[in-house]
């Protein structure tokens, strides 16, 4: 355990910031605490480790000084709540891209002072922390992009652009030939938004370069991922999901190279026969709804049970990476109309058939080698939750151990869960 690990505070770029300081302040010693007991007190960690360590040590200050100074020096910068919002172009006309999804119990009772209870946790914890004014990254975008995925989100954008200028895209509910024509119409939408903003015209050269740099964050994602499957395996569920959980705020070609880095002593380890838990450990694979930072509630839950998660079929996870844009284009038109074509094979639940998803995850499972799916549902996320009666269908044709689970942030299932978490693992070992 590290001891001298801490999340640092820095009121006075707080302030300047517009935040409440005095309420946020007592926020770094929570995220220490938690920190020090979910992630530094595993044994034989990768040493690489350090380096996103540090980005959680400096989430509220280093990195968002950084992000405020090139903001200054003329980076706008673009938040964002979903996968389908394309980051390439905002690389691509200048601006710096960052997630704003909520993960945190702690901004829920400010945004139900104003929304409606019964809905997401992920839309409350995200709008609370705006209207509470307890998130530097908030108070740093120019602007928000938002899409009309689910309906929580959609209609939250509407109150959302009282306190920050929200745009919204416009995500079709199907994946038909007209579709696409649609989507596509909506991206150049997008860029044309982000374009004003950044008072740059995004060119052909500066898409391509756009699409090279998150192509290679993906991809470093894809390599990590596929290391983790091996069995035993050399990190663990709760450190992989960290990275995942980075890689949406984090500088993305500094995290693809702190990514690859890390890969290398992977393989090392796996060389060597290094590992975080014995290859008999049962493995997990969790799919579902995403886990925003700090969510890290049921990764934890499983691990301390005694399994290791090994996959996170997620958009915090290989939906965010799975796809790569094809690099080969000759114009402009072609580079957008390949960037949709790769937007559209994300198989979010808000789409209508939807089959395409029920395939990934079997897959998923197979590559990684897990013997078990837990299903991760946010509650009140109608079209994850639906979808997990396909899903479990699917796997119980297959002989697959399967178990869904609906939760939010807020502590007091923990045990529940722990009892069903503990009950499945034994089902595991048979
Ligand atoms: S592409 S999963 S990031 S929409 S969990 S807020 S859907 S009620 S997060 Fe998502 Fe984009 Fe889909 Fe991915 Fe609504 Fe459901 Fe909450 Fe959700």
């Amino acid at each position: 355990m590290n001891d001298a690990f801490q999340v640092h505070s820095d009121p006075e770029l707080w302030e300047e910031l517009g935040m409440d300081v005095a309420r946020f302040s007592g926020m770094p010693p929570m995220l220490t605490n938690a920190y020090k007991n979910i992630f530094l007190s595993q044994h034989n960690r990768p040493e690489r480790m350090s380096y996103f360590d540090d980005m959680v040590a400096n989430i509220h200050t280093g990195r968002i000084r950084e992000i405020y100074d090139a903001k200054k020096g003329g980076k706008p910068v673009i938040g964002t709540f979903c996968v389908y919002v394309p980051e390439e172009l905002v690389v691509a006309a200048g601006g710096i891209c960052i997630g704003l999804c909520g993960g945190a119990q702690g901004s829920i009772a400010d945004a139900e002072k104003i929304l409606p209870r019964n809905i997401c946790p992920m839309v409350k914890s995200a709008f609370g922390f705006k209207v509470g004014k307890i998130c530097p990254y908030f108070q740093v975008v120019d602007l928000v992009y938002g899409e009309t995925t689910c309906d929580a989100k959609k209609k939250t954008w509407e109150l959302l652009d009282r306190y920050v200028p929200t745009h919204v895209m416009e995500i079709p509910q199907m994946k038909r030939e007209r579709d696409k024509w649609l989507w596509l119409d909506e991206v150049k939408d997008f860029k044309s938004a982000v374009e004003r903003i950044t008072d740059t015209v995004a060119d052909f050269d500066a898409v391509a370069a756009g699409i090279k740099t998150i192509n290679a964050k993906r991809f470093a994602l894809q390599r990590l991922n596929a290391l983790r499957h091996h069995n035993p395996s050399p990190i663990s569920g709760r450190d992989m999901l960290l990275i995942e959980q980075i890689a949406f705020y984090d500088e993305p070609v500094r995290f693809a190279q702190k990514v690859h880095a890390l890969c290398d002593e992977l393989e090392q380890r796996i060389g060597n026969g290094v590992s975080v838990a014995p290859a008999s450990t049962p493995r997990v694979m969790v799919s579902g709804t995403p886990m925003a930072l700090p969510n890290w509630k049921l990764h934890f839950i499983i691990e301390s049970a005694g399994a290791i998660v090994v996959n996170e079929e997620s958009c915090i996870g290989t939906r965010y990476y799975k796809d790569l844009i094809d690099e080969g284009s000759t114009d402009l038109e072609q580079q957008l109309e390949r960037l949709t074509e790769r937007y559209m094979k994300i198989d979010c639940s808000c789409f209508t058939p939807n089959d395409d998803r029920i395939a990934q995850v079997l897959k998923e499972y197979e590559a990684s080698g897990a013997e078990g799916i837990i299903d991760y549902c946010l509650q009140f996320c109608h079209t994850y939750n639906i979808e997990a009666v396909k899903l479990r269908e699917a796997c119980e044709a297959r002989g697959i151990p399967f178990m869904s689970i609906e939760t939010d942030y807020a502590p007091d299932d923990v045990g529940q869960l722990q009892t069903r978490v503990e009950a499945f693992l034994e089902q595991i070992r048979g």
